[in-house]
Order: C-alpha cells, then structure tokens, then sequence
C-alpha cells in the first residue's frame, strides 16, 4: 500500500516548539514565518538569475521595460518589506544599508526583536550559478519597548543572541536555523513551498577533514596561519592523509558543507586587511552561534568571536570556524607562533 511519508513543516515545528514553552508569545516563531517567506521568494528570484540574458542584465531594463533589480538589491527589499509589516520585529541591520532601519510605529516599537542580516552572501557568484546565502541573526533590543529601537540594540556581543539562521541556495534550498535549544536544518520542498525538516539536531563532527582558506592570500597571512595551513598540507589525501582543500567563496557554502562533514573555514586578516573582510554582526557572528551550537567552536584567532563586544555594525573581523579538534590544532599554531 501507498504510504505518505510524514514531514514536519517549519511551522509545525516552531508550533512544536512553542508547546515547551507555554510563556512563550510566539514572536520569535512569527518572525521566523516572515524570514522563511521573504527566502522563499529569494529563492524564486535567485533560480531565474540563470535567465537574464534573455530577460535582461541586472540592472537594466527586461523585454518588458521592466528594470531588472540586483539580486542582493531584490533580497534586501524583499526581507525588509516583509519584516516591516510583520509585527514582530522593531528594525533591521543589513549589509546593504549603510545605517539601521528602523520601523518606526506602534506596533514595532512595541516588539521585542531586532534583526540583523546579510541579504545575500556571497553574490560575487550569482553569475556562475555557485551556491549563495542569505544570513540572519535575532537579538531582544535592551532600549526601552514603546520607543524606536537605537544602534545599541543592534551593537550587543553575539553571546547575548536569542537565535540565527542561513538559508543556501543550492543543488537544494535549505533553512539551518538554530535556539539555544540546538541547530535544525529545513529543506524547501519546492513543490509545496515548505521548509520541511530534513536535518533534526545538527551536530558538527569533532573531527573533520575539509580546510576551508583563500590559498590566493597565503603570503599575506599570519605566519601562524601559514604554519597551520602547512599542517594541513601535510595531512592531505596528495600525501596520503585524510585532509582535502575546499573552498568555494561563498562562505555559507562552505561553513555548511564543513558543520555537516566536519572541517574549518577560515578568513584570516591579512596584511593589507589586518581585520579581513567579513562583517562580525551578521556574518561572523550568526555563522558561530550555530556551528557553536552544534558541538563546533568560532573565534577571531585570539577570543570567541560570540564574546566580542561590536564597535560598529559594519565592523570587520577575522574568522576561524568549524570542528573542534581542527579549532584546537589551530588555537595551538597561531600561539605557538605568537
Ligand atoms: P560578499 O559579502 O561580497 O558576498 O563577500 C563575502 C564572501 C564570503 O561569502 C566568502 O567566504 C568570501 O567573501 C570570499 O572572499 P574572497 O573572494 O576574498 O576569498
């Protein structure tokens, strides 16, 4: 006999979780509908990037006259429209706005949130149909409710996060979204529009074998970083051992495929970009409260990259990411060579 399968959506699931916590208002879960809607709608717009040649570029006009939105431009717009007019979240800050934005009514002023995101990581590759991202960390503002939310309800050291997420556009749309409860990975099953749950209690293995670095900036890193990219090169299948490079510039790709093998991603400062080049608040940040979350560890090369305290939304951070035991053989490099 024809069996159906039983999947739980993400709605089930936050629903789900909400019955643990009978305190609970359900904004952080409302606020998760509204995020998982704006992606989906990304996600439909990123599938059809393949198709503006005979649409129209980026930026131009289609065969309609219609201007052609940048997708980093289209998702920022979508996430924020849908955000504002939801009521669950008093303001955003994004990537592809210099200042934050807050909503300044009644109902927003009113809500307990603030989000921050990076609307799509990665978009350098759009062109080359490579996997790209959309990042996304939640905070509970500490500026008094009632009152438009101010710079320091976005400013708070990732420690004091209540949740984050990515969602990768891939070979499949996936949603990993994780609580202090732990890291859950939804797949969208396109032909329904649902994240269904397809990876329960993420857990990143201790031990991984992927090693995750721009080899283009070798000479400009640390001699701390190169000692320990040396190790790696030493451990790698060419001389027999388990080790193996990968690196796709997208960095959601990448720390995705390293929480679900095992591995370590890392963006270094180098010595022209001493801080290198991905944002603490909404790439860093998030990307560590979920491998962290996972059983992993994240850190600029000196602290937890969760225990720094942010100067600026824009602000730059080096970044080491991934399974532990890899984390622990690059904490003792990067001392042992000062
Ligand atoms: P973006 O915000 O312009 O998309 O840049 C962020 C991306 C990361 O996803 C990726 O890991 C990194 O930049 C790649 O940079 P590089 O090409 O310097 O290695």
């Amino acid at each position: 006999m024809y069996q159906v399968r039983k999947v739980m959506t993400l709605d089930e699931f936050t629903i789900q979780e909400l019955r643990n916590f009978p305190q609970a208002t359900g904004e952080l879960s409302g606020l998760l509908r509204s995020i998982g809607l704006a992606c989906k709608r990304i996600n439909a717009e990123v599938n059809r990037a393949g198709l503006v040649d005979i649409l129209g570029a980026l930026g131009t006009e289609n065969v309609q006259g219609e201007e052609v939105q940048k997708l980093d431009d289209f998702a920022n717009k979508t996430l924020i429209d849908l955000l504002n007019h939801s009521i669950y979240c008093a303001g955003v800050g994004s990537e592809e706005n210099d200042d934050i934005v807050v909503f300044d009514d009644e109902l927003s002023n009113n809500s307990k949130y603030v989000l921050l995101m990076d609307p799509l990581d990665g978009s350098g590759n759009i062109d080359v149909n490579v996997s790209i991202g959309t990042i996304f960390s939640i905070f509970k503002r500490i500026s008094p409710m009632g009152q438009p939310v101010t710079m320091e309800d976005f400013l708070q050291p990732g420690n004091r996060m209540v949740a984050a997420g990515y969602v990768i556009y891939g070979s499949s749309t996936m949603l990993v979204y994780a609580t202090r409860r732990g890291v859950n990975g939804f797949t969208l099953d396109p032909s329904v529009g649902e994240f269904c749950l397809s990876h329960p209690n993420m857990q990143c293995p201790p031990h991984g074998r992927f090693y995750s670095a721009n080899y283009g900036n070798f000479g400009k890193y640390s001699p701390g970083v190169q000692n320990y990219l040396k190790r790696c090169e030493t451990k790698s299948a060419e001389n027999g051992g388990p080790y193996t490079e990968r690196y796709i510039g997208s960095m959601v790709a990448d720390i995705h495929r390293n929480l679900i093998k095992g591995g370590i991603f890392m963006y270094p400062g180098t010595t022209d970009r001493p801080n290198g080049k991905l944002r603490l608040l909404y790439e860093c940040n998030p990307l560590a409260f979920i491998v962290q979350l996972a059983g992993g560890m994240a850190t600029n090369g000196v602290q937890p990259i969760l225990d720094i305290q942010p100067s600026s939304l824009h602000q730059r951070m080096p970044l080491f990411i991934g399974s532990r035991d890899m984390m622990e053989e690059l904490a003792e490099c990067l001392q042992e060579h000062g």
